[in-house]
């Protein structure tokens, strides 16, 4: 490879981004882009706790474009907040079928730190809600990533009482790999720690499991759900068992998928 076709171009990479943003804008309008779902299950039991909403693009003239890569430039295009209400609006609408299917359930909306810095977001979410059906807010988690520590932490803990006061439950997304999480973990209201999936790849290393045991610790001492993401195969799911994690999201169980072709039960051949 040449040291060209390396380098970095600013120029062509905010032609993309620019381009990106006015498609997105778009397909946001047009209702272009598709939520899928993807569950998250009790190892034991395989019943299905939570389905996480995760949403899907294909632009005619981009392909397909990955969330990474969109999510990135509706944040900074400011095209956070129309996403985030199409996303509502399509799960609203799912929300019937999906608790008729498990009546139970929580769905995990991922939300970005640029949303919960809102001083009125939690408010206008919960009115959102509260608009299609009130019941609704119970069956809500909201998942944000630990990039949350670096908004303003006043407000975001605002939103986020007022949030859990209504009935919606908040997990951590991708815990272990963002921003000294640990020492400031404490300071937030929440109710779940996704494990990030990069501890499940390295599960072969015994300090990694050594890690995922403290991790199993931790949630007990705090008294919050542990969940593992990215299990994608059965010595993971034995290995994970025995570490004391009993709750998983990854391939192995199901990839994410539109609802009406996501399965009903779930079998996992670790027994
Ligand atoms: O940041 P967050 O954990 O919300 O991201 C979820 C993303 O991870 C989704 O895009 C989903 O498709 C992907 N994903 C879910 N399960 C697995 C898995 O088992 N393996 C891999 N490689 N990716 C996964
Ligand atoms: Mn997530």
């Amino acid at each position: 490879m040449s040291a060209h076709s390396s380098n970095f171009d600013p120029t062509r990479a905010q032609a993309r981004q620019t381009l990106v943003a006015h498609r997105l804008a778009q397909a946001i309008d047009q209702s272009v882009l598709k939520v899928h779902y993807q569950p998250e299950i009790d190892l034991k039991t395989r019943s299905v706790q939570t389905v996480e909403a995760l949403c899907r693009w294909h632009d005619g003239e981009l392909n397909q474009v990955a969330p990474d890569e969109f999510i990135a430039v509706a944040e900074a295009k400011g095209l956070i907040a129309p996403l985030g209400q199409e996303i509502l609006r399509q799960v609203m609408q799912d929300m019937p079928d999906i608790l008729n299917r498990w009546p139970n359930v929580r769905v995990a909306i991922n939300v970005s730190g640029l949303e919960l810095a809102e001083a009125t977001f939690a408010k206008q979410f919960i009115a959102a809600v509260s608009k299609i059906n009130a019941n609704y807010l119970s069956h809500i988690e909201l998942e944000l990533t630990e990039s949350i520590f670096l908004y303003d932490l006043p407000k975001v803990r605002e939103n986020l009482e007022v949030l859990r006061r209504a009935g919606i439950s908040i997990a951590i997304d991708d815990f272990g790999t963002g921003h000294s999480s640990l020492a400031r973990l404490h300071t937030l209201p929440f109710d779940k720690i996704k494990m990030d999936r990069s501890f499940v790849i390295g599960l072969n290393d015994p300090m990694v499991q050594a890690i995922v045991r403290a991790m199993v610790q931790i949630a007990k001492e705090f008294n919050k759900i542990l969940v593992v993401e990215g299990l994608e195969n059965t010595s993971q799911a034995k290995l994970l068992t025995s570490l004391g994690c009993h709750l998983a999201q990854g391939y192995l169980i199901s990839q994410p998928q539109v609802f009406a072709t996501l399965a009903h039960t779930f079998e996992l051949p670790i027994d």
